[in-house]
């Protein structure tokens, strides 16, 4: 059943397009070219160079260290990405751009096409943004040598919710941060390992007492590790009963930890 229309371009736009290809010949990404779901179009700018020294990069005006990239190139570049996928967003990566996420991933994931562009030295000539670019994206706040890098990173996260491209049992939807709570622990064989045994409830065969156990540790997990993600999320009623258990408990240890604490006050009087 090979869906046409799903098909998503990737065309990427960088003087370095030899950094991609080990990221294209693995995993799912390998997987996702060869059932069609995705197409990843590397494109050398210095290609599309028009000086006779094929250069991508010029010395800043008005001074000071570092270099830029030549407009010409890069539009001309964009121009080709765009021929051959036109109905592509275009993105340029860039420190300044707007932080990467799932969110941004997902929709992402709906489009036709993505047009990539890589930067190096300072990035391109400010004039490329006024009239070839409809979005700016960076992936943190870290400083890289390059786009390429986040390139990839985008391409990672936006193949994997194509739908078709992970396998029938893994889904996309019970990942972290496509409803604010970090994974479950997982173990597998063997039973015990250097001393340290598998929860019992998991080798229990009970589906239920599995799924709550799972959800009670997704949610400690993620209290403990990212409690901001927590603030951002809806509970359901099984979710807030679990969160009352805690309360509860912990509301227990307080009352008897005030009490060892005034006994030691009064101790040292
Ligand atoms: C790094 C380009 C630093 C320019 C002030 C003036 C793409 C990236 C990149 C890069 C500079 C992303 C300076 C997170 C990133 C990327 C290369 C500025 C020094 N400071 N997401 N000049 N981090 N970085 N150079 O670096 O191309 S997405």
């Amino acid at each position: 059943m090979s869906d046409k229309s799903s098909l998503m371009d990737f065309t990427v736009l960088t003087i370095f397009p030899g950094i991609f290809n080990s990221f294209l010949e693995y995993g799912i990404i390998r997987r996702a070219i060869l059932n069609k779901k995705i197409n990843v179009l590397p494109l050398n700018i210095r290609e599309f160079a028009t000086d006779k020294h094929s250069a991508t990069d010029d010395r800043p005006y008005g001074g000071g260290p570092g270099m830029v990239m030549k407009p010409e190139p890069l539009s001309l570049a964009i121009k080709k990405a765009k021929e051959i996928a036109p109905l592509s967003k275009t993105i340029l990566l860039t420190p300044q751009g707007k932080t990467f996420n799932q969110d941004l991933a997902r929709s992402f994931s709906n489009l036709d096409g993505l047009i990539l562009i890589c930067s190096r030295y300072e990035g391109p000539d400010e004039r490329i943004c006024y009239n070839y670019i409809d979005e700016e994206i960076s992936i943190g706040d870290y400083v890289l040598t390059g786009g390429e890098i986040a390139a990839m990173i985008i391409i990672d996260a936006v193949t994997r919710l194509i739908p078709g491209t992970l396998g029938a049992e893994d889904s996309a939807e019970k990942d972290s941060f496509t409803n604010n709570l970090l994974d479950h622990a997982n173990y597998t064989r063997p039973r015990s390992f250097e001393g340290e045994e598998v929860p019992e409830v998991l080798l229990s065969g009970n589906h239920l007492n599995i799924f709550k156990w799972r959800l009670e540790d997704s949610l400690i997990r993620t209290f403990l590790k990212r409690p901001d993600l927590l603030e951002q999320r809806l509970y359901n009623r099984e979710e807030v009963e679990i969160l009352k258990k805690w309360c509860k408990e912990l509301d227990r240890i307080i009352q008897t930890q005030s009490i060892h604490s005034s006994f030691t006050l009064s101790c040292n009087k």
